[in-house]
């Protein structure tokens, strides 16, 4: 298969598909390509939404969730709600390697990395203080609390979160497409291994505990050596309830049995489609590849969100390249 190796990836981010093929170049496996490749976007803090530094919760934290599959032996690490650790696809690939488990979660996860060697490091940044105390000022108008919280000072603090009473479903509006970018990354090598990842800070002002798509095997992303894989991107509240890439690489395998060709995309179509008919208006996004070397992807059109950008780096092109897909 001429154009294997190939790394894929969600969004615009160069680095991290540069980091995932030298890495692949060097003769490093796919899954460590999948690992460099969202560890340099939590590095680069990959547009705030990837990495320390972005998305703070209710409280003001940001904490991550990261996971990593082998599509080999299809063993799985995850972690989710992980507090003061940068490194969370690291960590989500040291459960994977040196436990039994699958998924570690909140401070216990956190523990954990410690135990493995990861330093422990504050999360927050000025920029996350001031997405925080912003949302913080706007959502404790004394009005609007009085409302809420019979409040007899009418002050605006100290702050209680409490979620049920003043944050109502808004089934329309539940994520902001400009500001949620999750990383997810498949690899897939010359032997057609396939390895996926993901890597994210959630979503912004989450209640602490909010868990997304993002490191469940089969939400976030999935690989299967005997097909492909995929990975995602979007509001994880909605896309986790879906297991978009199962679902992906299940209508891929359907449509592989019939015809060569463009599955990766129909793949991903497919698993948008269905998450559609329950959720129009929902933002999400996937990348999908087979173990023959083709790729795509598909988002829901929204208003604000027309076009998805992704990266691919293969034998043929030998080097990252921007892709761009209209979504459906
Ligand atoms: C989440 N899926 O935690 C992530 C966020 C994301 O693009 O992907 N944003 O729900």
């Amino acid at each position: 298969y001429t154009a294997l190796p190939l790394v894929i990836n969600t969004w615009h981010f160069e680095n991290a598909a540069n980091a995932a093929w030298s890495t692949l170049q060097r003769g490093g496996s796919v899954l460590d390509a999948v690992e460099t490749g969202c560890a340099q976007c939590e590095v680069d803090q990959c547009d705030g939404s990837v990495g320390f530094g972005g998305s703070p919760d209710e409280r003001g934290e940001t904490t991550l969730d990261a996971m990593i599959m082998n599509g080999d032996t299809m063993e799985v690490g995850a972690v989710a709600n992980l507090h003061r650790v940068k490194n969370a696809v690291g960590v989500a690939r040291a459960v994977m390697e040196y436990t039994e488990h699958t998924f570690l979660v909140g401070e216990s996860a956190t523990i954990f990395a410690q135990n493995m060697g990861f330093m422990s490091e504050e999360l927050s940044t000025n920029k996350s203080i001031t997405i925080f105390s912003q949302w913080l000022q706007k959502n404790c108008q004394p009005n609007y609390r009085k409302n809420v919280f019979p409040d007899p000072s009418g002050s605006c603090g100290p702050y209680k979160p409490k979620a049920k009473l003043w944050r109502p479903k808004n089934p329309k509006k539940a994520f902001d497409p400009s500001s949620h970018d999750t990383i997810g990354m498949v690899a897939i090598g010359k032997n057609r291994q396939v390895a996926a990842a993901t890597s994210t800070n959630g979503a912004t002002h989450k209640i602490p505990g909010r868990v997304g798509d993002s490191p469940v095997a089969g939400a976030g992303a999935y690989a299967d050596s005997t097909v492909g894989g995929a990975a995602g991107t979007g509001d994880g509240d909605i896309m986790m309830r879906f297991l978009p890439r199962l679902v992906s690489l299940e209508s891929f395998l359907a449509v592989e049995l019939m015809r060569n060709g463009a599955q990766p995309t129909v793949a991903c179509e497919t698993a948008i489609s269905r998450i559609k008919k329950h959720y129009p208006d929902f933002f999400g996004a996937m990348i999908c590849a087979n173990t023959t070397g083709g790729y795509g992807a598909a988002c829901n059109k929204l208003p604000e969100f027309s076009q998805f950008s992704f990266m691919v780096a293969n034998a043929q092109t030998n080097q990252s390249q921007v892709h761009k897909v209209d979504c459906i």
